[in-house]
C-alpha cells in the first residue's frame, strides 16, 4: 500500500472545501522541515556536542540549554523568509521577532516551544517542539506587528501541532479537522501519515501529575488524586495507573495514542503564578489537539481556549486529556 505524505495530506486537505489556506500549507512545511533539522541535533546528542547548559537565562530565568537555543534559531531562520509570516513569537525570547525588512510579510504568526522538556534533554528522554499559529489581526497591514496582536484565545488558533523526538520522530497536526499523526521516515527524509483521525477516550484510568507537589495543590486537586490512590475499594471504585515524563509533548502524546489525564495545576510553592506551563506556547496548542481529538481542556476553572491572554508569557493551570476526568476535576474546583 502506499503511504500518504505530509505534502500529499496538505494538498488534499487544501483541495477539500478550502479547508487550508496555501500560505497555512507553506507554514506547515517550513516548520516539519526545521523539526526535522531540530530531530537530527537530538539524535546526535554527545556527539553532535549538543548536551549541556550555557550561561545564559532566557526570559523566565530559567537556565537555557544548548538545544534549547539552537532549536530557537532554527525555526526563526527556517520561517524567516517565505513570505508567510508577520511576526512569531517564542517561549526562549523576551519579545516578539518582526520578520527583517528584506522579506516579505505574510498575514500569520507562529508562536513555539523550540524544545519543550528541557530537563529530559541530557538524560535521553523524550523531548518536542510545541507549535501554534494565529492570523495576524487584519489592521497590522501597514504598521509593525506589537505584542498585542498576539494575545488571542486559543480559539482563534488557525492550526497547532507538536513534534516528539522519542524512539520515533513523529508530527501531531490539527488544523482543525480532527487530529492526524506523521511518523519520520529517515531514509527517505519524509513524513509519512501513520495514525490517522487520533481520538481519547472519554474515560480513563490513567493520569500524569508531578506527585512530588502533592503537598503544595489546592485541595480540589488533592482530593481528585485522593480518590484515584485509593483505587477499586475508593469512591472511584477502579484502579488507576500513573505516569509522568515531564515532557509534555511525551505526556500529551501518550493521551492522544491511548487516553488518560494530564495535570499541572497551580500550587502554593509560587501562589501568585496560575501554574507552571505558559498559555501561548503549551496550553493553547495542546488544548487545540486535546479538543479536536475529542477530550477536554482546562484550567481547573475554565475552557483553557476561552482564556483571554493578557501577556506573551502568561502561565496558566492545565487539566486536559479525556473528557469526563478533565470535567470531574473541574467540577471538583467549583466546588472548592
Ligand atoms: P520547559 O518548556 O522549560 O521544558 O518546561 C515545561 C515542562 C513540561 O514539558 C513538563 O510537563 C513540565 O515542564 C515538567 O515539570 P516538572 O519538572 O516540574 O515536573
Ligand atoms: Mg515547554
Amino acid at each position: 500500500m502506499k503511504r500518504k505524505t505530509l505534502t500529499q495530506y496538505l494538498v488534499e486537505q487544501q483541495r477539500a472545501e478550502q479547508a487550508l489556506e496555501p500560505e497555512v500549507r507553506l507554514l506547515i512545511e517550513v516548520v516539519s522541515r526545521a523539526c526535522k533539522t531540530i530531530s537530527h541535533a537530538v539524535s546526535k546528542g554527545a556527539l553532535g556536542g549538543v548536551l549541556g547548559s550555557l550561561e545564559s537565562e532566557n526570559v523566565q530565568g530559567e537556565v537555557q540549554k544548548k538545544l534549547d537555543v539552537m532549536s530557537n534559531e532554527v525555526l526563526l531562520e527556517a520561517n524567516e523568509w517565505g513570505g508567510h509570516l508577520a511576526a512569531m513569537a517564542s517561549e526562549e525570547m523576551e519579545t516578539i521577532h518582526l520578520i527583517p525588512n528584506r522579506y516579505p510579510k505574510g498575514e500569520f504568526l507562529l508562536l513555539f516551544d523550540p524544545l519543550d522538556g528541557s530537563s529530559n534533554i541530557d538524560v535521553n528522554v523524550s523531548i518536542g517542539t510545541i507549535f501554534s499559529v494565529l492570523r495576524a489581526p487584519s489592521e497590522v497591514s501597514g504598521r509593525e506587528v506589537t505584542e498585542q496582536d498576539f494575545l488571542q484565545k486559543g480559539t482563534t488558533q488557525v492550526c497547532a501541532g507538536y513534534a516528539v523526538y522519542g524512539p520515533q520522530t513523529m508530527l501531531i497536526l490539527t488544523i482543525g479537522r480532527g487530529v492526524v499523526g506523521f511518523t519520520l521516515d529517515r531514509e527517505m527524509g519524509s513524513w509519512i501519515l501513520t495514525h490517522d483521525n487520533m481520538t481519547i477516550p472519554e474515560d480513563t484510568k490513567e493520569f500524569a501529575i508531578n506527585m512530588s507537589n502533592m503537598r503544595h495543590w489546592a485541595p480540589p486537586m488533592r482530593r481528585y488524586i485522593d480518590e484515584c490512590l485509593a483505587g477499586k475499594t475508593g469512591p472511584r471504585g477502579k484502579d488507576f495507573n500513573m505516569r509522568w515524563i515531564a515532557s509534555m509533548v511525551a505526556d500529551v502524546h501518550r493521551l492522544l495514542v491511548r487516553g488518560g489525564v494530564f495535570m499541572y495545576p497551580w500550587d502554593a510553592r509560587e501562589p501568585g503564578k496560575p501554574g507552571k506551563l505558559r498559555l501561548m506556547y503549551e496550553a493553547n496548542p495542546m488544548s487545540m489537539l486535546v479538543e479536536q481529538a475529542g477530550g477536554a481542556a482546562t484550567d481547573g476553572h475554565q475552557r483553557i481556549l476561552d482564556i483571554q491572554p493578557t501577556a506573551l508569557h502568561q502561565r496558566v493551570g492545565v487539566v486536559l486529556g479525556s473528557k469526563n476526568e478533565v470535567e470531574r476535576v473541574t467540577k471538583y474546583h467549583h466546588e472548592g
